[in-house]
């Protein structure tokens, strides 16, 4: 689903977006959540909704769920440190991490993320007004009652985190992909998350202030990294996360 509004002169607001992959029966069900949600979004009110569907052919890939940390965190300024820390750990330079921060504290808003060389900073996304839809996953049911269990969440924040853990597992399984960083772009939603393979997904609080219109997300990618594969995997391949290989 993708929720836009238009605006005089300024070209078309991406409003709210959502994906996942269901079966034909739940199919009525997830649509019209879908457009309840689109309706009902902090980001303000749409002119266009667009839903897509489409049958999946190929056999979803089954990988693990993400393990989950959070951070003691009580502003943006220790947010930033956070994340500089999180991504020179999982080998991200320090030129590529000032040029990802840039991006996520940047006023201009993408509707995708934005892919990074993880060496040079180069931005590498093949459209940098939309940046690269994560698409296609979706979570076991037994995985969505793990996503229930973990302590600290707000019960109202479930579908949030749920959404937020899969597409970041999703991401970090790529063996080009080193890490990843989000800020949502919702005004009253100011937890993000650093995530990569290694160290996990790392939630953290005050990433951003209350009120805040902006947010982004940054895929960190080996500096060799086959582009065009990267993108393909991220958009189109079918990946289901599970729980049972949760790595402990
Ligand atoms: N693929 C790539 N980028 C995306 C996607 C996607 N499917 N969806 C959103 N983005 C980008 C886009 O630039 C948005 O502006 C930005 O990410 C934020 O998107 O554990 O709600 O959907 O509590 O607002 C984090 C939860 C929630 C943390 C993140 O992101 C936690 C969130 P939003
Ligand atoms: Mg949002």
């Amino acid at each position: 689903m993708r929720a836009s509004k238009n605006r005089a002169k300024r070209g078309s607001m991406h409003i709210s977006g959502a994906e996942t992959i269901c079966t034909e029966q739940q199919l009525k069900q997830i649509a019209q959540q879908y457009i309840k949600r689109a309706l009902s979004h902090s980001r303000g009110n749409p002119d266009e909704v667009v839903i897509t569907v489409e049958r999946i052919t190929k056999k979803p890939l089954d990988i693990p769920l993400l393990n989950t940390r959070t951070a003691k965190c009580s502003s943006p300024d220790k947010a930033r440190q956070l994340i500089t820390e999180f991504l020179l750990g999982a080998g991200v330079s320090a030129r590529a991490v000032n040029a990802g921060l840039k991006v996520l504290y940047s006023k201009k808003h993408m509707r995708g993320a934005c892919i990074m060389l993880s060496v040079s900073g180069r931005r590498a996304e093949p459209d940098r007004m939309r940046g690269v839809r994560v698409s296609r996953f979706g979570m076991t049911d037994s995985a969505e009652k793990i996503m229930t269990a973990i302590p600290g969440i707000k019960k109202s924040n479930i579908r949030t985190v749920t959404e937020a853990i899969t597409l970041a597992s999703k991401t970090a399984h790529h063996a080009d992909i080193l890490a990843e960083v989000c800020i949502s772009d919702d005004p009253d939603y100011t937890t993000g998350y650093a995530a990569s393979k290694q160290s996990g997904y790392l939630r953290i609080p005050c990433i951003k202030q209350h009120g805040d219109m902006r947010g982004g997300r940054v895929i960190f990618v080996r500096q060799d990294a086959d582009i065009t594969a990267v993108v393909d995997y991220l958009e189109k391949r079918p990946v289901i996360v599970s729980a049972k290989k949760v790595r402990r």
